[in-house]
């Protein structure tokens, strides 16, 4: 019998964050910390026989060794079948795509999203369910659980599989298909946009600068805008996964894709622009000199939803994360549907899309998707762009501009801390939470506060609870500073400071936007003493 069982020690280290398990490559290379990760995952879990598991990556440093440790470990634990993309590649949205299309019981999604990558970047792990999506708080608790008291693993010590073949092999029983990485995803793009109007508006001389960041979206953009939809050769940039990203930090924000920005404010500026992050779920969205906050992206995407074929019924709702402005809250309501405000984290809008009441979601980290997968999605995001562009005959600052003149402006951003040490982030957060029942009714600075709270959140479909889900502090007017610590690091704590004012007076529209926050941001830095206790004048971002 080739399935082995090898004596280990328990790993305590492997809680999940938002998304999954990060850590840095180093700390994924020791011995059996993979194994003891994916044997918790496989003892939580029913027994496999009969059920088909996905497996793909984002090709960062160590995604093909993880997948041949995968893929013997899924034969020891007897699964029927498991489906690994070309090369160990999958991008996230597309391997949601896959277990939905295939039916799969789940699928194991190897990416650290918008870390950096290489030997001493990031890598990370994540399991979805069968619906497609992260798998919720009860799956990884319970995995975590297991994994601080496992003392074996199970693995077969079958040969590696040739990754880069097409077709199907055996390996102890379990039937390996790789599949084509971009098929199934192309196939359901093609079921919800108007690839025939969005062909004539390139035909007609419509120009994209899409940067996917030597990342994993490459590939996708490549076969589905060049190659299909007709974008001239060269639309698509960085468009080869590189296992360290060719050194980019693929997030796409104004900050980390610069290179992005500085074409789309040059003279001859194309009329998008857009780009992905490392595992291609989030997006970013650039018009002629006009940057497109993700908070305005979701508004204007739900605004129009009915132009674009996937939705032309209209929606059935829209979701939030707590911290994305509430420029979707008042779309939402001018169209009549309901508009949930969740905690930060794509896992929290599974039950409300399994549940159809929503079918658009996003988030103000840039990410942005519907109920065609349960993952944001990146391309996605902007093929529904271009396909508005196309339909409506505006340009993308016009769309915004336009949500703007109706709803007023969401002014929006966010300021990032990274690498604090935790004890004084934990202190930070401690200090605000300790504050807060004293604040309302009172004016900080000029700010008259209504109301300051820890978000919690009650799932409305099944009833389970969230709590300390970020620190809220809403002034009378409505404009807001939300304080949380960040869940994808893998250095110390990020503290993030979201700011939102809603300016209804189109003359002011283009204010910049850190001038129109600056009293939020001072009233941030009198409730959190943020540089007194992190030492740190500045933030280290901001988008
Ligand atoms: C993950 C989640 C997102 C969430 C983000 C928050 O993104 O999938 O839903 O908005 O984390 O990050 P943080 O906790 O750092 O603010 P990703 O793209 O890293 O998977």
């Amino acid at each position: 019998m080739p399935i082995q069982t090898l004596p280990t020690s328990p790993f305590h280290d492997q809680r999940p964050g938002t998304s999954g398990l990060r850590k840095k490559v180093t700390v994924f290379a020791q011995k059996h910390y993979l194994e003891n990760f994916v044997q918790a995952l496989f003892d939580v879990l029913p027994d496999a026989s009969g059920l088909t598991l996905v497996v793909g990556g984002d090709g960062r440093y160590y995604n093909r060794v993880a997948v041949q440790t995968i893929l013997r470990m899924a034969a020891a634990k007897g699964y029927a079948r498991v489906l690994v993309g070309q090369g160990g590649i999958l991008s996230t949205p597309a391997v949601s795509a896959v277990i939905r299309a295939y039916g799969a019981s789940g699928g194991i999604v190897l990416s650290a999203s918008h870390n950096p990558g290489g030997p001493d970047g990031d890598f990370g792990i994540k399991y979805n369910i069968g619906n497609g999506g992260p798998a919720p708080e009860k799956v990884t608790e319970a995995i975590f659980a297991r994994s601080k008291e496992l003392h074996e693993i199970r693995i077969s010590d079958g040969a590696d599989i040739a990754l880069d073949v097409l077709g199907d092999t055996l390996l102890d029983g379990m039937q390996v298909s790789v599949i084509d990485s971009v098929a199934t995803y192309a196939e359901l793009m093609r079921t919800l946009f108007d690839f025939d109007a969005i062909r004539k508006l390139f035909a007609s001389g419509f120009r994209l600068r899409y940067d996917a960041m030597n990342a994993v979206g490459g590939p996708y953009a490549k076969a589905i805008l060049e190659g299909e939809l007709g974008a001239p050769a060269g639309s698509v940039v960085n468009a080869v996964p590189l296992e360290d990203f060719g050194g980019l930090h693929p997030d796409p924000n104004p900050v980390n894709a610069e290179d992005l920005i500085g074409h789309m404010f040059a003279p001859d500026a194309p009329d998008m622009g857009a780009a992905s992050d490392g595992d291609a779920d989030r997006n970013m969205v650039v018009g002629r000199n006009f940057v497109v906050s993700p908070s305005d992206s979701l508004a204007v995407l739900a605004a129009h939803a009915k132009l674009v074929p996937g939705y032309a019924k209209g929606l059935a709702g829209v979701a939030r994360s707590m911290p994305t402005s509430t420029a979707a809250d008042r779309v939402a309501k001018s169209l009549g549907i309901p508009c949930f405000e969740t905690p930060t984290g794509w896992k929290f809008f599974g039950n409300l899309l399994d549940a159809d009441k929503v079918t658009l979601c996003g988030e103000e980290s840039y990410g942005t998707g519907s109920n065609h997968v349960r993952e944001k999605d990146g391309l996605w995001a902007v093929l529904f762009w271009i396909n508005l562009v196309a339909a409506s005959g505006k340009t993308v600052e016009a769309l915004v501009r336009e949500l703007w003149t109706e709803h007023g402006r969401c002014v929006y951003s966010r300021h990032d801390y990274e690498a604090i040490p935790t004890d004084k982030a934990d202190t930070l957060m401690a200090g605000l939470r300790a504050s807060l029942s004293s604040l309302p009714g009172t004016t900080v600075g000029g700010c008259a506060i209504a109301l300051a709270d820890d978000f919690a959140y009650t799932d409305p479909v099944d009833g389970s609870v969230s709590q300390k889900q970020g620190v809220r502090v809403i002034l009378t007017d409505g404009s807001r500073v939300v304080f949380r610590l960040s869940g994808t690091g893998t250095e110390g704590a990020t503290l993030r400071v979201y700011l939102e004012r809603h300016e209804p007076d189109a003359s002011r529209h283009d204010m910049e936007a850190q001038t129109a926050l600056k009293p939020l941001v001072d009233l941030a830095e009198t409730l959190a003493h943020i540089r007194a206790l992190t030492g740190m004048e500045q933030p280290s971002v901001m988008t």
